[in-house]
């Protein structure tokens, strides 16, 4: 069985070939309007994004497969192959992602193993985590954390060296690699050293146990009685789960959205793959993006304070207009690209579905559901988003808020660790093509008056 960089080198002839042919081209991909320009480029399609595509009806999917084929093929944790609840793991979506190919279950254990032997975090970055107030928003001490592993790039420190062009996909794969592997013990870190002053709440298995796993051990849910959340092991494996599905299904979503774009065209600078990851991080904690995950349940938990039935349609309706008539928006409501409800949104509320006895008594998980049938026809109403359907974010804050997750400030951490694979896999592509620096023209104020 091959491992992923023979996987990898193995597709490399064919795309280079298939985009080299394209280099040239002039085919239109459309027109640019000064609209369009000052509204956010929407529909511009002026970014080349390899391994998933958003479709504004279906959503998205991962080198042509949806959601439910990823859910059907790629490998889950070796260890759990007969637990019928066992999700697919987000180091499987990283392979496929990457390789175009579907991973064996053989592979997948070696890469997954692979991937815990380099977990362990350096010192020096167990010191600059523990100088951080912890006041620091967990996003901003992500981002620090990931730019400061940048002292362990090979791509750097290769480069400073002088090494050829065509060298250049092998080191971005290794520190991206890295990246991955460490991410779970830097978000457990933050975790502990934001809410629990330090203390260690699990350690991380460098030999056995998968990505997710370690994750969800470092944030305290380990399967002894003992853990910090009071859990019992049953839960604290639901939450490994959640974490793999969840991990799994942001890890990529197109090329144009903050996080990957940003991670891209600070790459396309060829600085190595922690700064360019760490400024799509700093995207993601942008309350219209990867931080409207704090913002749902913030909402929600505040909305249940407002209405006396959970199950009052018109107390939802009002509460909903009382928020649009005060000019907010109704977070986890809305998408830049979907006109449909998020496939996204639907894969994460069946995990609620899958386990009644958790979440039937569940307010909060029962309001998502509730309001994801009330406030499309209000949105409408009220005549301005494109898209009134729940987007993906709708739905994840509750499930994690359920097992006791209940810093809402941390959820775009975990999404933060998630969205690393897809475009760090893009990455290690555009170092392949060779793609060159972005650098789009801009036109000013006058100019565009100009055009009349
Ligand atoms: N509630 C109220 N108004 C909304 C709305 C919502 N959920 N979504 C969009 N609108 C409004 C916009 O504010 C805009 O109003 P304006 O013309 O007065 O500025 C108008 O509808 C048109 O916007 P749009 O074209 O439909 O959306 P967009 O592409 O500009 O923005 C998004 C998309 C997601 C930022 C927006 O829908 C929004 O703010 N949603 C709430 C926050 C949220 O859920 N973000 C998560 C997105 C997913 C993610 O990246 N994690």
């Amino acid at each position: 069985s091959t491992d992923i960089r023979s996987t990898l080198k193995a597709a490399i002839p064919k795309r280079v070939e298939q985009l080299q042919a394209l280099r040239k081209s002039e085919a239109s991909l459309g027109e640019l309007t000064v609209g369009a320009t000052i509204g956010g480029m929407r529909g511009y399609k002026a970014l080349f994004w390899q391994s998933s595509q958003v479709d504004a009806d279906l959503g998205v999917t991962f080198h042509g497969k949806t959601i439910s084929d990823c859910q059907g093929f790629l490998p889950k944790c070796k260890d759990e192959l007969n637990d019928p609840n066992s999700e697919f793991l987000p180091e499987s979506m990283f392979w496929f992602l990457l390789t175009g190919s579907e991973p064996t279950q053989q592979q997948i254990d070696t890469f997954s193993a692979e991937i815990a032997s380099k977990s362990t975090l350096p010192d020096y970055l167990i010191k600059v985590l523990d100088s951080l107030p912890t006041t620091l928003h967990p996003m901003t001490q992500l981002s620090i954390a990931i730019s400061a592993l940048n002292n362990d790039s090979q791509f750097a420190r290769a480069y400073e060296k002088g090494i050829p062009k065509s060298d250049y996909w092998e080191y971005t794969l290794e520190d991206s690699i890295n990246l991955i592997a460490k991410l779970p013990g830097v978000i457990g870190k933050i975790y502990s050293n934001t809410y629990f002053g330090g203390k260690t709440l699990g350690e991380l298995d460098t030999k056995s146990k998968d990505w997710s796993h370690n994750m969800a051990t470092v944030l305290g849910y380990t399967q002894d009685s003992a853990n910090v959340k009071n859990l019992t092991a049953a839960q604290s494996q639901d939450f490994i789960n959640l974490i793999r599905l969840y991990c799994a299904l942001h890890a990529d979503h197109e090329g144009g959205n903050v996080s990957a774009h940003a991670t891209h065209l600070v790459g396309s600078a060829l600085s190595d793959a922690y700064l360019s990851y760490s400024s799509g991080v700093q995207g993601l904690a942008g309350p219209l993006h990867g931080l409207a995950a704090q913002e749902v349940v913030r909402f929600i938990v505040e909305m249940k304070k407002n209405v006396t039935d959970i199950n009052d349609k018109k107390q939802i309706e009002d509460y909903l207009w009382s928020l649009l008539n005060s000019k907010r928006v109704i977070p986890g409501y809305g998408h830049g690209v979907l006109r449909k409800p998020d496939p996204r949104f639907k894969a994460m509320m069946q995990f609620g579905f899958n386990r009644p006895e958790e979440f039937q008594n569940d307010d909060y998980f029962q309001l998502v559901n509730n309001l994801s049938n009330i406030a499309p026809g209000v949105l409408k109403e009220h005549g301005k988003t494109k898209n009134p359907f729940p987007n993906v974010d709708s739905s994840s804050g509750v499930l994690f808020y359920h097992y006791g997750l209940t810093e809402l400030l941390f959820f775009t951490v975990i999404f933060g660790g998630s969205r690393s694979m897809g475009p760090l896999a893009q990455l290690v592509w555009d170092r392949i093509y060779g793609l060159p620096i972005e650098r789009p023209k801009s036109v000013t104020l006058e100019m565009l008056q100009g055009l009349k």
